[in-house]
């Protein structure tokens, strides 16, 4: 009433209807009594909590709420009234206040309501999930689209994802003989060496510098370090060097940093970081490595805000802000960048109960699958503002790789279900045999790259992943192109192992031609380098799997002998400038793809089929396991 007196030219009621004092008086009586009746009737409403917490303090409100459902469950004990069950029963648990006291048809009324009320909700498909940490800790959200509602809590089933391997991770198979023991032994030593040296002079840095015998940082990681460390985290497990994948462990736990700001390759970080990361998590099942790939996914996420959703390859991992590199034409995405997403950003989702990962990717595949292709190849640049080509230069080597390699990867990763991955490797496959595929004049098969409709016929270093590629793919390939694309894996492979045969030192070139006479040999000085790169003893690896023709493992040794003779220095292995020397000049850089792909792959070559088989495991670009889906364990929602 004070506060009606009060207010500016507005006359007080009783006065204003010209009362007496006696009267004003029965009226103020009758008003508040009006007033108390109201207030108390919001206490009476059989809901009135969301009244109460108008009025009252938060702690009161839960005191309050507690207090009213101790007086209903004591009304409930007493009573069978229909009116004395609750309205909204806790699902699945039997109500607390059901005591053994209270008799058995109020009992089933309350189970009944308990079953009608159905199971907790869930998350609308498609909606986007609050990605959760190890051990059920919510993770920062700060991806594209706001988390709004509550979820049902969500945990991998780690466990049954294990039984469903059918192989041991490690093998489980004896009985080899005893040089190809040796062999395995001595690249084992090779990756301690290089584990060691990057340890001792370099930990937490993203490389080793193994001739001046310090690190390296570099800008390629958005200023996130220790890139050796994440890509040697399962060669060493592999390997069964448990003292260094504990120091390697140890390093994630403490020092890894996903608080930083810089300027990162998308792609890089992708398919070595979160690559490493979740590969990691998979065979050791330790919820660090799980939860930190978690996280640094929804930094990545920003990347894909563009009109088409098609990301830019270079994110400020900090501010989110994302924009195509300098060098892309017109502002045009990469291929083989966002072209290989796709197998790490489907076991994010899986492994985190977030779709929109996978969101991500699929409309990636949608934004190809829309496109026109040129002669059915797919060019190297594309712009994500448009969703069109922005210049028609096509390869399997660098810029296009391994957008090809997750096509068939994605359906193996499948459990062969993907029939839209198949459908666009198979596609891609029939018009790269058709253009692209040339036989040189001494008879080696090699893939030229496409420039518009000409032929520039050379193969990078790059482009020998395709002879591995093409075998893993032949098996499901159909009758007819079964046999034609095991011979052009082997036929590839064998022009790789020339490139390295020809050269002075037995490690191949950046880049070889087939021009000017010249055959599987670099013509430019600027092509001659060997940067310690894994492509070519991949494919040795997935032939010798998938053929166990022994030239293949004795093409590897080739290899690891090289390494040892020009690239082994005092602290570390470095890359050469020549190859076409034998007294080349080192490159000061020990790559962490050494660690990841190189020394992996040569010592998977002289392993059992069994370990890391592939019926259980497709290898990211930077050889990083990812299971096969056995079992569709997206699934394991828990509650
Ligand atoms: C690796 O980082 C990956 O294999 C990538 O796909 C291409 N190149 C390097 C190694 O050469």
């Amino acid at each position: 009433m004070v506060v009606l007196r009060k207010l500016p030219g507005m006359p007080g009621w009783p006065a204003a209807l010209g009362l007496r004092l006696p009267q004003k008086f029965l009226f103020l009586l009758f008003l508040s009594g009006l007033l108390t009746l109201c207030f108390g009737a919001l206490f009476l409403l059989p809901d009135s909590s969301r009244f109460k917490r108008l009025f009252l303090p938060r702690r009161a409100t839960a005191s309050a709420s507690s207090s009213s459902s101790a007086s209903s469950s004591s009304a409930s004990s007493s009573s069978t009234r229909d009116t004395d069950l609750p309205r909204s029963p806790p699902a699945a648990a039997e109500p607390r206040h059901a005591s053994p006291a209270a008799p058995r048809r109020l009992r089933e009324k309350l189970r009944t309501a308990a079953r009608m009320a159905g199971p907790p909700a869930r998350t609308a498909p498609g909606a986007r999930q609050q990605v959760q940490g190890g051990e059920g800790r919510p993770e920062p959200a700060t991806g594209a689209t706001p988390a709004r509602e509550t979820r049902a809590p969500f945990r991998f089933d780690y466990e049954r994802f294990r039984r469903s391997l059918r192989h041991p991770v490690r093998g489980g198979r004896t009985g080899e003989d005893p040089e190809t023991r040796a062999r395995r032994m001595k690249i084992k030593e090779m990756m301690k060496f290089a584990w060691d040296n990057y340890k001792q002079y370099a930990l937490g840095k993203n490389e080793l510098r193994p001739l001046t015998k310090n690190g390296h940082i570099g800008n390629m990681f958005g200023g996130l370090r220790g890139a050796t460390v994440i890509d040697a985290l399962d060669t060493l497990y592999i390997m069964e060097l448990e003292e260094e994948f504990q120091e390697a462990k140890k390093w994630v736990e403490k020092s890894f940093d996903l608080n930083v700001n810089g300027e990162a390759s998308l792609f890089e970080v992708n398919i070595r970081y979160i690559g490493g990361l979740l590969a990691t998590y998979y065979l050791t099942g330790e919820e660090v490595f799980k939860s930190k790939a978690l996280e640094l996914g929804e930094k990545l996420l920003p990347a894909f805000n563009t009109p088409t959703g098609i990301p830019r390859g270079v994110i400020n991992l900090g501010s989110g802000m994302s924009w195509s590199w300098g060098w892309a034409s017109a502002g045009s995405s990469i291929l083989a960048e966002f072209g290989t997403l796709h197998l790490e950003f489907l076991h994010l989702s899986e492994l985190s109960g977030n779709p929109v990962f996978a969101e991500k990717v699929m409309n990636i595949r949608r934004v190809l699958n829309r496109v026109e292709k040129p002669q059915g190849l797919y060019p190297n640049f594309l712009s994500p503002v448009t969703g069109n080509w922005v210049q028609h230069h096509v390869s399997i080597g660098g810029l296009g790789d391994s957008f090809y390699e997750y096509l068939i990867k994605s359906w193996l990763m499948s459990d062969k279900k993907d029939l839209e991955a198949k459908k666009m490797y198979d596609d891609a496959l029939e018009a790269i045999e058709k253009h692209l595929v040339k036989k040189s004049a001494g008879g080696l098969t090699y893939i030229a790259e496409w420039r518009g409709g000409i032929l520039d016929h050379k193969m990078g270093h790059l482009a020998c992943f395709s002879g591995g590629m093409i075998a893993l793919g032949a098996e499901d390939a159909g009758e007819e192109r079964r046999q034609r694309h095991m011979d052009l894996a082997a036929e590839i492979t064998n022009t790789c192992h020339e490139s390295y045969a020809r050269s002075d030192t037995k490690l191949g070139p950046e880049a070889f031609r087939f021009d000017a006479g010249s055959e599987a040999m670099a013509t430019r000085l600027s092509e001659r380098y060997y940067i310690l790169r894994p492509e070519v003893v991949e494919s040795y690896m997935y032939l010798w799997r998938l053929t166990h023709d022994p030239k293949y493992r004795q093409w590897g040794w080739e290899v690891v002998k090289a390494l040892e003779k020009h690239c082994r220095v005092e602290a570390g292995f470095s890359g050469i400038r020549d190859v076409y020397t034998t007294t080349p000049t080192h490159d000061n850089m020990q790559q962490s793809f050494f660690l990841a792909e190189t020394l992996k792959y040569l010592y998977l070559l002289f392993c059992e089929d069994d370990v890391l088989s592939l019926d259980d495991w497709v290898f990211n670009t930077e050889a990083h396991p990812l299971p096969v889906n056995h079992t569709n364990f997206k699934a394991a929602v828990q509650q």
